[in-house]
């Protein structure tokens, strides 16, 4: 039987689901199989209709400490001299930030403990990053001779500024979480016995909200990084005119007239 390195749950009564990264003895280190099942759980996620939000997480003390550095698929090995790591983020990670990316539903990454090399790329793709108080982050890719992947370099600029990204990229300090929420690397921290009941409330009332509106969102808040004000303008025109027609608009300006709670239901 295959083992389950990662752990997907939704209880039926609720809108979250909850993916948990299970390798605690090596930090939750991704190996291929692990990489493969993380992307797998993020499709099954945005295929679920009743699911409104996730929340990523580890097993353990850690939350991942990146590439298992001794898989097979890229411990440097002499008997084996040209292994090719572009393989691996090809096959690998690129579809596992793509599907993160592109998720049906808002994502929050509880980083419940150290984050390193790509473990950090791949929580700073979730839309919200709650870390615990004690938790530390660090890229560390210097450190093993390689430069920030999985979309570590294309984030970081954008999360902190130039200085700042070439400060953690080039030097590779482990940053504190408050550190990281004062940069603006991510959204805030929580007690480490917080972290989690913090992510699961934040969640709860993402899932409470209009969950195509907020994907949208996502969208145009990323493009806008690649474009221009008069291209914003037009996608925010054209995604403003589908939701103008959704169930949700409707639902949400009736509720509002009606002094009560919108009941969202759109995907
Ligand atoms: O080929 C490629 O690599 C391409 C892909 C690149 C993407 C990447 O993610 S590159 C970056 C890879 N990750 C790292 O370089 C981080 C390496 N780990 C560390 O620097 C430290 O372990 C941590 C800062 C994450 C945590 O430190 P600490 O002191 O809290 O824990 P520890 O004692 O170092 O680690 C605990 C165990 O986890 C230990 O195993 P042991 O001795 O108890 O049996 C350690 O070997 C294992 N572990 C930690 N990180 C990894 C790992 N095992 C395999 N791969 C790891 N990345």
């Amino acid at each position: 039987m295959t083992e389950r390195f990662i752990l997907l749950d939704r209880a039926p009564d609720t809108a979250v689901a909850v993916l948990r990264l299970n390798r605690p003895a090596q930090l939750n280190a991704l190996t291929a199989d692990m990489l493969v099942q993380w992307r797998e759980a993020v499709e099954a996620v945005s295929a679920d209709a009743n699911a409104r939000a996730l929340v990523i997480t580890g097993e353990g003390r850690g939350f991942c400490a990146g590439q298992d550095l001794a898989d097979p698929l890229v411990a440097p090995d002499p008997e084996q001299p040209s292994k090719d790591i572009g393989h691996l983020l090809n096959h690998y990670y690129i579809p596992l930030v793509q599907a993160l990316r592109e998720c049906a539903v808002p994502t929050v990454c509880a980083v419940n403990g150290v984050a390193a090399g790509a473990g950090l790329s791949l929580a700073l793709a979730c839309d919200l990053v709650i870390a615990s108080e004690a938790a530390s982050l660090v890229l560390g890719f210097n450190k093993i001779g390689l430069i920030p992947d999985a979309g570590a370099s294309w984030l970081l600029p954008r999360l902190v500024g130039r200085a700042k990204a070439l400060e953690l990229a080039l030097l590779g300090d482990k940053l504190s979480a408050a550190e990281a929420a004062r940069t603006g690397l991510i959204a805030r921290t929580a007690p480490a016995d917080q972290v989690l009941p913090l992510a699961m409330a934040t969640a709860d009332r993402l899932a409470a909200m209009p969950t195509r509106a907020l994907v949208q969102t996502r969208q145009l808040i990323d493009n806008s990084l690649e474009s221009n004000l008069d291209i914003a303008l037009r996608a925010e025109s054209r995604l403003q005119s589908q939701l103008g027609f959704s169930f949700d608009y409707a639902e949400g300006v009736t509720a509002f007239q009606q002094k009560r709670a919108p009941q969202f239901r759109d995907r």
